[in-house]
C-alpha cells in the first residue's frame, strides 16, 4: 500500500488468526472492523487485463469496504478535492470507500480476487457514474 498519509484514516484492519499449520483466518464484524452494517457483499475475479478498468463512479449513500483476497490491484480514490491511490495486496487490510467518493480500480494481477462489502442492497439509483455530476453532488 502507498501514500499512507492520505489513506490512513480509511484503512480497515481485520482480525487475523495466523496459523502455520492450518492456514490463516481473517475476520471482519459489522461496526467493529467494518464501520457499518453489512447488507451485501460481492466478489470480483477473473479480470482479464492488467489495464482493465472497473468502478468509475461514486455512491450517493452507500458505504463500502474493499479488500484484495488474492493478488493485487490499485484503488484510485477522489474526494473531489484530493486524489490518491492505494495498492491493495493482502486480505488483512482493506479500504473504506464512504459515500460521495469517486473511485476506480486498475492494475489488476491475473490472480486478483476482490471482496467488497456494502452497507445496502444494490440500487442503481445510488450510483453517480458521471464525473461532472459527482463534482456537483459534493
Ligand atoms: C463499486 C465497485 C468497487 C448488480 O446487479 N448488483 C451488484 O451488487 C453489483 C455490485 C453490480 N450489479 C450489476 C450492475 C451492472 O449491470 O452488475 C453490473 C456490473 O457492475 P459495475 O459495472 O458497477 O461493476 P464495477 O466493478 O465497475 O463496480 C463495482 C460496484 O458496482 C460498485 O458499487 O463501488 O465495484
Amino acid at each position: 500500500m502507498k501514500n499512507k498519509e492520505s489513506w490512513g484514516k480509511d484503512l480497515l484492519t481485520l482480525q487475523s488468526v495466523i496459523d502455520v499449520e492450518r492456514g490463516d483466518l481473517y475476520i471482519g464484524e459489522s461496526n467493529k472492523h467494518i464501520p457499518f452494517d453489512i447488507k451485501r457483499f460481492y466478489v470480483i475475479s477473473g479480470v482479464p487485463k492488467k489495464k482493465s478498468l472497473r468502478g468509475m463512479h461514486a455512491h450517493k449513500e452507500i458505504h463500502q469496504a474493499i479488500f484484495s483476497l488474492k493478488g493485487t490491484f490499485t484503488l484510485h480514490i477522489d474526494n473531489g478535492h484530493k486524489k490518491w491511490e492505494v495498492i491493495l495486496d493482502k486480505p488483512s487490510h482493506g479500504i473504506l470507500i464512504k459515500n460521495k467518493i469517486w473511485h476506480y480500480m486498475t492494475n489488476f494481477s491475473k490472480d486478483c480476487v476482490i471482496l467488497v462489502v456494502a452497507s445496502d442492497y444494490y440500487r442503481e439509483d445510488d450510483y453517480v457514474r458521471n464525473y461532472e455530476d459527482f463534482l456537483r453532488m459534493i
